[in-house]
């Protein structure tokens, strides 16, 4: 080859692999408005995946939220970096681990001079909205219009802080109103010239369960599978598992939680004042004339039938009719989360809304159905670490595909940044899903994912931990008042029931994944300073 043909050639692959760089570097910053995706980010409050029919016909069959995946891309290993409600949305805004972004639980302030990912969308021209419940303690930035529940919200005529800061009432059950009011932005306030990012979160189904009377009545008469594991002894787990206190049977309250008037609790001679309390500043008491007596005559059926029963009960009686009251309730709520997805599917499709646009279905974490005799999250095990995640761009996904790879909420926000061509900040410990939305899974490098939860002491008495998982193990180390060490078997134990981490068999694996929690905690920049750190705010602010 002559001298002039090489030239020619090493500029040609130069210039190839240069263009290529760029090409993989620069946002799309020269999306057409037309072309850069709309998102509707919706996300439940504690929605177990265990109660959704695209993971399970078990418990629950739920259609619209099958749509999502039926027409896009089921991810069946989605889980969260810190499994509880404001630690979550502080990670899917930030696009950062809790411990960096100093949301670590429900109780510490949130630095807003940080970065969310909304406010860069708004920067980038996208018309931004926001309905629903946040908990986050503070109001959201970089959102045009909102409406959100102050803290946990109410089911029953519940209140909403508006964009100009007052608060307003509204009559109704909260997650036909919040779907109402996504779909009323949808239609008289969007701007069909500008992209849009609209986040429509339900309450819906965090304690104390209150469905809307008709599905109240339907689900308190039928009867629901138990799971496996409702008896657990916790008898080869550690001192956590133990000492938690979210056991249906021990604590799940009568009144509050089960619906039995607290007058018929007393009548059996069970007095607890805290049931009572909770029970009186629930949502029953926020119903109207109309709304009372349809509540009321379930209320009515559900004391009898308590009163007629109860006495000669065994616990595992117990534990069995208070776990059908917990689970009748908690899917009735989820029921009307599925009605109310249809519509605003529904509106999408019927506008030609539904091409261009992301539509995510996701929960700011799992949730225990019983499993292990729990309600409530928290832990790294299975049903709380997981969550539902499923996501329709017909543009880009091919229908019907699931996808298996170890994901989490850290990655959303360079998801959507990516998907609208905003350059991505270069602190955000995420990944974004691209690759995989569009099938390409070899470009997926993940093997393991990092898990850190702190709130400790605090209700529920899940003690700190945190841990690596692969698909096939699970390390985790609990510390501050205890200092064990937990690993499962993901494969031959998925119902994590054997801590086999002293079992000489598995000394290996052990070593090797706590070397690997070491890397991942020095990539995502975690430490055992900022755990001590954590522990002494925590002290400090007692
Ligand atoms: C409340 C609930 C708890 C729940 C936390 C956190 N108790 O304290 O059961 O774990 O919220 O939930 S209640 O008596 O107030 O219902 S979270 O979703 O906000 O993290
Ligand atoms: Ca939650």
């Amino acid at each position: 080859m002559s001298k002039k043909a090489q030239l020619v050639i090493s500029i040609f692959i130069l210039v190839f692999f240069a263009c290529k760089s760029v090409e993989k570097k620069e946002p799309k910053e020269n999306l057409t408005a037309k072309e850069r995706p709309n998102i509707v980010f919706i996300m439940s409050d504690d929605h177990a995946y265990q109660a959704i029919s695209a993971y399970s016909k078990t418990l629950i069959n739920t259609p619209n939220i099958d749509r999502i995946a039926n027409e896009g891309m089921l991810f069946t290993n989605a889980s969260v970096t810190n499994s509880i409600c404001a630690p979550s949305r502080a990670t899917i805004l930030t696009g950062k681990h809790t411990h960096i972004n100093g949301k670590i639980d429900n109780l510490t302030p949130f630095d807003t001079t940080q970065v969310t990912f909304p406010q860069l969308f708004q920067k980038a021209g996208y018309q931004t909205s926001m309905f629903g419940k946040l908990h986050f303690g503070n109001n959201p930035k970089g959102i045009d219009e909102f409406m959100i529940v102050p803290g946990q919200g109410s089911y029953i005529n519940p209140d909403f802080i508006t964009t100009k800061g007052d608060t307003i009432n509204k009559v109704g059950y909260a997650t036909d109103i919040i779907t109402d009011l996504a779909i009323d932005w949808l239609d008289k306030k969007r701007n069909p010239e500008k992209p849009f990012l609209m986040m429509y979160l339900h309450k819906a189904p965090h304690r104390a369960w209150w469905p809307n009377p008709e599905k109240f009545r339907t689900f308190s008469k039928q009867k629901f599978p138990e799971p496996e594991t409702l008896f657990d002894d916790y008898k080869n787990r550690g001192t956590a598992a133990k000492t938690a206190e979210m056991n249906i049977l021990k604590h799940m309250l009568l009144s509050y939680d089960s619906k039995v008037y607290p007058e018929t609790v007393a009548e059996l001679g069970i007095i607890d004042p805290r049931n009572e309390k909770l029970f009186r500043s629930g949502d029953f008491y926020r119903t109207n004339e109309t709304q009372r007596p349809l509540y009321k005559s379930i209320l009515d059926s559900i004391s009898d039938h308590f009163k007629a029963h109860w006495p000669s009960m065994s616990d595992k009686e117990k534990m069995s009719w208070k776990y059908q009251r917990y689970i009748q309730d908690y899917l009735a709520c989820i029921s009307s989360v599925d009605d109310n997805v249809g519509r605003v599917l529904d509106y999408l499709e019927e506008h030609n809304l539904s091409d261009n646009t992301i539509i995510v279905y996701t929960s700011d974490q799992g949730f225990y159905l019983g499993e292990h005799g729990w309600f409530d999250k928290r832990f790294m095990y299975n049903q709380s670490f997981k969550t539902p995640l499923m996501i329709r761009w017909p543009n880009e996904i091919k229908a019907g595909t699931t996808n298996n790879e170890m994901v989490q909420n850290l990655d959303f926000a360079q998801t959507f940044l990516e998907a609208a061509g905003i350059e991505i900040p270069s602190d955000m410990q995420g990944e974004s899903l691209i690759p995989l939305l569009k099938g390409n899974v070899e470009a997926w490098h993940r093997n393991s994912v990092y898990y850190h939860y702190y709130e400790y002491p605090a209700v529920h008495a899940v003690k700190r931990h945190y841990g690596i998982s692969t698909k096939e193990y699970k390390l985790i180390h609990f510390y501050h008042d205890v200092d064990e060490w937990e690993l499962y078997d993901l494969l031959k134990d998925p119902n994590e029931m054997n801590n086999v981490c002293e079992d000489p068999a598995y000394a290996a694996i052990v070593n090797k994944l706590k070397k690997e929690l070491i890397e991942l905690r020095i990539k995502y920049k975690d430490s055992p300073e900022l755990d001590r750190k954590y522990i002494d705010d925590y002290e400090k602010r007692k």
